[in-house]
């Protein structure tokens, strides 16, 4: 896709994410391979080679943030080191934009190092994209909600994810002074396209079972018990298997919940891999129970590869599955339902290949990537052409 772009000058980024297994560090990374395929130059800056970068791509570097160990600091503070870090990028290889993904810290190492290099006659354009929890839970918590508000409204642009979590940063944050740009997330409709995988789980594990699926942090938003719960039910009328890809702190919890259900033998705990595609290839349910989610990225890569999502309807998760036609959502907790609901999808052939299809055809007509990254140009194009913001201008 070089060449694509059709604004003026190709621009320099710098991109700041969060490097580990998630959503908001896989969009990120995305967005940077893609704008770089477009002609633009791509600085990931963060303290670990982001999961989903390749070693090399033309156009695309990678500056890591050292912390340092000092024994004085019980909690080493990333969120300076980071700051100094970009300062340095942005110097050293003139960029144009410093691009946050979640808001904390990242948007206020930001902001320090533009304050830091307009001391030294230089400046850069801070955008910031607003992925979920930075709103939802961890910005209103009572220790960073000043701050968060404080860096959302520093920055030079800001975005979300969805209408849902635009709204939800007016609601708890007030920002009078900030334009909340929605730019959903997308999908590379060439790689999620169940057509061009082999599906890698062996047959003789799986062999003439229903393949459920399930991808995440297993953070306690995700409710990975109800996952492993809706599962065991469906399991009772359609022989399946359940594949749970993704580590974290709520896996004991799921494990132990399978154990509990007798049904630990049938579910799969694959932990964290980086090409999900060719698993959701095979899968033929995606089951996403979050009490919060702003989007669902899983749920979005999911459709597009032709399974059917069965859900909670919470946050932002309805403007990606269409009730009905792409999946099923219900109340939050509501187990019996979505198992209901996974049981007659599978059990009817016919119902399952018109859903999977609406799931394929839906997320390319509405997700699709290079849509999605002229979004992101265009933002970045919008927010170079605004005046320089100083600090005793804005409100507080
Ligand atoms: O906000 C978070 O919890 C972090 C983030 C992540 O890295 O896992 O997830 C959020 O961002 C994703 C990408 O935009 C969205 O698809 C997820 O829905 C969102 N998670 C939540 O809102 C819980």
């Amino acid at each position: 896709m070089v060449g694509l772009y059709q604004g003026t000058d190709f621009v320099k980024i710098g991109i700041t994410c969060y490097p580990t297994y998630g959503g908001s560090g896989a969009v990120a990374t995305e967005l940077g391979i893609a704008l770089a395929a477009r002609g633009h130059d791509v600085h990931f800056i963060t303290y670990q080679q982001p999961f989903r970068l390749p070693n090399f791509l033309p156009r695309v570097w990678f500056h890591e943030v050292d912390v340092g160990r000092y024994p004085l600091f019980e909690y080493p503070p990333y969120d300076l080191a980071l700051a100094v870090r970009m300062h340095e990028v942005v110097r050293d290889h003139q960029l144009d934009i410093l691009h946050c993904h979640y808001a904390i810290p990242h948007a206020t190492s930001a902001w320090i190092a533009r304050e830091m290099l307009r001391e030294g006659a230089g400046d850069v354009k801070v955008v910031t994209t607003l992925h979920g929890t930075d709103i939802t839970i961890v910005g209103q918590e009572r220790s960073f909600y000043t701050i968060t508000r404080f860096s959302i409204e520093r920055s030079d642009s800001v975005s979300a994810v969805s209408e849902y979590l635009r709204d939800e940063t007016y609601r708890a944050f007030g920002c009078v002074a900030c334009d909340v740009k929605v730019i959903h997330n997308f999908i590379d409709p060439t790689q999620f396209d169940r057509a061009s995988h082999t599906f890698p789980i062996p047959t003789d594990r799986v062999g003439d079972r229903k393949v459920i699926m399930h991808i995440s942090n297993f953070r306690p938003v995700k409710r990975v018990r109800d996952v492993v719960r809706v599962f065991a039910k469906v399991n009772e009328q359609v022989r399946s298997i359940l594949v749970m890809i993704g580590d974290g702190p709520e896996r004991v919890e799921a494990e132990d919940e399978a154990r509990l259900l007798g049904v630990s033998d049938l579910v799969l705990f694959l932990g964290k891999i980086d090409a999900i595609a060719p698993l959701l290839a095979g899968a033929h349910l995606f089951l996403l129970t979050s009490d919060k989610e702003s989007f669902g990225l899983s749920a979005l890569e999911a459709l597009a590869s032709g399974v059917p999502v069965i859900g909670a309807r919470a946050g932002g998760l309805p403007e990606v599955v269409t009730h009905g036609e792409t999946g099923y959502l219900f109340d939050v907790g509501d187990v019996n339902a979505m198992a209901d609901a996974g049981v007659a999808l599978l059990t009817d052939s016919h119902k399952w290949q018109t859903m999977s299809d609406a799931a394929a055809s839906d997320a390319r007509r509405r997700f699709s990537q290079d849509a999605v990254v002229e979004q992101y140009e265009a933002l970045y194009e919008q927010t170079l052409a605004k005046p320089s913001t100083k600090i005793s201008t804005a409100s507080t």
